[in-house]
């Protein structure tokens, strides 16, 4: 077995490591990533955009093997997540794993960070900006009693990080449907402005307590049902949740929240459990926090 010591910080790499995606060379090789304006639209008007094609089966093989590895609490490199609830659900009869920091601990969940049709897609979105990477999530829900997540707006958790100019993106390793517990979005809800934060994994009742009479009225989830390798992309004031998992399969998921390069820590604390503080008013970078694309070269830095 390996000692814990030695397993490698994956953070100090700041490009591609594996063979799973190649990074284009010429502004002709990028073109096939580009979204649509019609997707830039929806994504716009809705506050969402689904069905991104972001990874192959090999690719989904690969990260679903890495996947089960990581959710070991055994794992060498376990130290280096930033979170790791085995269970976060409140309901003791369901389980929702929910962990941040894979990308430092394996060489899949790193490279995702690094797929042309995130970041593409990831700079479009953010108005055509340099992409930073914020943090990742695994969210897993097993089959049969998979728990929920509750009504919530990401930036609800990241008012430690300002502007906001945040965004995030979705992706399936299972194919996700309305039983197994897909993602479901509020269309419109990112122009409602900043709620209060719920529990993560609490209830989904919740989210009466923070709407207004009018948000109550608009207030019309729609499923997001994909294949895996398909992602969703969302605003971080878009309102999203998941229900219950009691089918026969699993659902599992990972998450990739990044923001425009520009965004500055808004607090002297730490951001992120074992990441040293970034001071007050000062910009967000360096070993934890890549430039991942900058569209203006094409390149990471
Ligand atoms: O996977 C889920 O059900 C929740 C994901 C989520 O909250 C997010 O992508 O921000």
């Amino acid at each position: 077995m390996i000692h814990p010591a030695t397993a490698q910080d994956l953070a100090d790499i700041h490009h591609l490591i594996s063979d799973l995606f190649r990074w284009p060379q010429t502004a002709e090789e990028w073109e096939p990533y580009k979204l649509t304006e019609e997707q830039l639209q929806f994504f716009q008007e809705n506050g969402y955009l689904a069905n991104v094609k972001m990874l192959d089966e090999d690719q989904i093989e690969v990260l679903k093997n890495e996947l089960s590895s990581l959710m070991e609490p055994e794992h060498p490199g376990h130290h280096y997540f930033y979170e790791f609830h085995s269970n976060e659900s409140s309901d003791p009869n369901q389980v929702l794993f929910h962990a941040l920091g894979a990308w430092r601990i394996s060489p899949g969940f790193h490279d995702v960070l690094w797929n042309p049709a995130f970041v593409m897609a990831a700079s479009q979105l953010l108005g055509n900006r340099a992409v930073r990477f914020w943090h990742d999530q695994l969210f897993c829900k097993p089959a049969q009693h998979g728990g929920v997540v509750a009504w919530h707006q990401d930036y609800s958790y990241w008012t430690r990080t300002t502007p906001m100019a945040h965004l995030t993106c979705w992706t399936g390793l299972d194919d996700a449907d309305q039983q197994n517990g897909c993602l479901y979005y509020v269309p419109g809800s990112h122009r409602w402005g900043l709620l209060d934060k719920p529990e993560l994994a609490g209830d989904m009742n919740g989210i009466n307590r923070y709407l207004t009479e009018t948000q109550k009225a608009q207030f019309k989830p729609v499923p997001i049902e994909l294949k895996k390798g398909y992602s969703a992309f969302h605003h971080p004031l878009t309102l999203h949740g998941s229900y219950e998992n009691r089918t026969s399969r699993p659902r599992r998921a990972f998450v990739l929240n990044a923001f425009a390069d520009g965004v500055q820590s808004n607090s002297n604390d730490i951001l992120l459990e074992g990441v040293p503080a970034i001071p007050k008013d000062h910009p967000m970078e360096g070993k934890f926090f890549p430039l991942l694309f900058n569209p203006q070269t094409y390149q990471t830095t």
